[in-house]
């Protein structure tokens, strides 16, 4: 269906939410977009954009419209080549998504992580251990950096040589879905470097034998995937399985330093540690945005958006949507985050999500057993990055349980 009057009222707007300025607070840009449509135009980049949550999450479930193949940044696959190889999940619609993404949703799901548990609990409780050893540290990289970089690469399967390249290549890989701006030419000089050591860490003889690395080799000679297949779907897991959680983590740990009644609560409840790590993210949205591309004329909220267009899809904004969340700046344990779009939503909705909250879960048990109060000792600096709302450095105080 398309309108009578295509797009006489959309609204244009020339912002950059790309700049230092939105980058280093969101918000306020977030707040025009959703006060000024349904659908905007950002004619800075000739695309279309939707912060609201309905019309973000109507298009995240609509992958017949809203294609992911052509690319989820700025960039047009079908125009321009990509800088890497598309990964299998992220950047492939169905049929070609689904076999990846079943295999890696089996290793990474509820299931597959219990054995992980307990040793994921007892790392938690060294490491908050180790650097409650001083009442003041940086959060950001002593905690946040630091529980996912001890955990996650070991759980992969990772030899430790070189593991010190996974949050710059993750940092340059979430900086290209956006624009060509001096975030991603800063990063460029060491694409090539960083990329070959990632995809050489694919292979099956540098995955140790156990491991979700050795899982989906397995599932090759499975025949569930192909072997072609195999080192492409490991590297998925190099790709959004680190700078996410670390900024996620770091997200919870923030909203815990300026909450102090929240903390409080956790306290109390530890059993709302879970809980705690979704609102964060619906919070702060550690990936604030993805795009899709139409693949075919369609009519949105009265917006024409034509086949092959871009589109950008603000997940930040829509979780801060006041037509679908109840006082959505205030963080908060009380409320029920699901439905959230942090994760995405639809076939394309996190997969590794309950690898995320298990690390969640067992970082804020441990802190939440032995520290009484936390606060900021300093103003905390932005990390500034094209799709993901960062922390530079979290300075925390800290006050241990008796
Ligand atoms: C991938 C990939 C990379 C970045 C993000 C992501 C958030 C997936 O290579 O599959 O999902």
């Amino acid at each position: 269906m398309t309108s009578t009057l295509p797009n006489r009222q959309l609204p244009s707007t020339d912002v950059d939410p790309f700049s230092p300025e939105v980058l280093e607070d969101p918000l306020p840009m977030q707040a025009a977009l959703r006060e000024a449509g349904p659908v905007v135009r950002l004619s800075r980049y000739g695309i279309y954009a939707m912060a609201r949550y309905e019309q973000v999450h109507a298009a995240l479930t609509d992958w017949q419209s809203f294609q992911s193949a052509a690319g989820v940044g700025l960039s047009n696959f079908r125009y321009e080549q990509p800088w890497r190889p598309p990964s299998l999940l992220l950047e492939a619609d169905p049929p070609h998504h689904d076999a990846p993404r079943a295999v890696l949703s089996k290793i990474l799901g509820p299931r597959a992580l219990r054995t992980l548990r307990a040793d994921w609990f007892a790392d938690a409780e060294q490491l908050v251990d180790q650097v409650l050893a001083e009442h003041e540290f940086d959060a950001a990289t002593q905690l946040a950096e630091s529980f996912p970089l001890r955990v996650f690469p070991d759980a992969v399967g990772l030899p430790r040589q070189g593991r010190e390249n996974l949050l710059p290549y993750g940092d340059f890989l979430f900086n290209a879905f956006g624009p060509a701006n001096d975030l991603v030419e800063r990063g460029r000089p060491h694409v090539a470097e960083l990329s070959a050591w990632v995809d050489e860490q694919c292979r099956r003889a540098n995955l140790e034998a156990t491991g979700f690395g050795a899982a989906i080799w397995a599932a090759a000679d499975r025949g569930d995937i192909t072997h072609e297949q195999a080192p492409l779907v490991v590297r998925s897991l190099l790709s959004a399985g680190v700078d996410t959680t670390v900024h996620g983590l770091a997200a919870v740990l923030y909203a815990f330093a300026t909450h102090p009644e929240q903390w409080q609560r956790l306290r109390r409840e530890p059993g709302l540690a879970r809980v705690a790590f979704d609102e964060a993210v619906r919070w702060q949205s550690p990936v604030q945005t993805f795009f899709r591309t139409a693949t075919t004329d369609v009519d949105l909220a009265g917006t024409r958006i034509a086949e092959g267009e871009k589109v950008l899809m603000f997940l930040g904004a829509a979780n801060r949507d006041p037509r679908a969340w109840h006082d959505p700046d205030v963080f908060d344990l009380s409320r029920d985050p699901s439905g959230h779009v942090g994760f995405g939503m639809g076939i394309h909705q996190c997969v590794g999500q309950h690898v995320a909250r298990l690390e969640a879960e067992a970082l804020l048990t441990a802190l939440a057993h032995r520290v009484e109060h936390l606060e900021l000792a300093q103003q905390p600096r932005r990390h500034h990055n094209n799709t993901l709302r960062a922390w530079h450095s979290l300075p925390l105080r800290v006050h241990r349980a008796p």
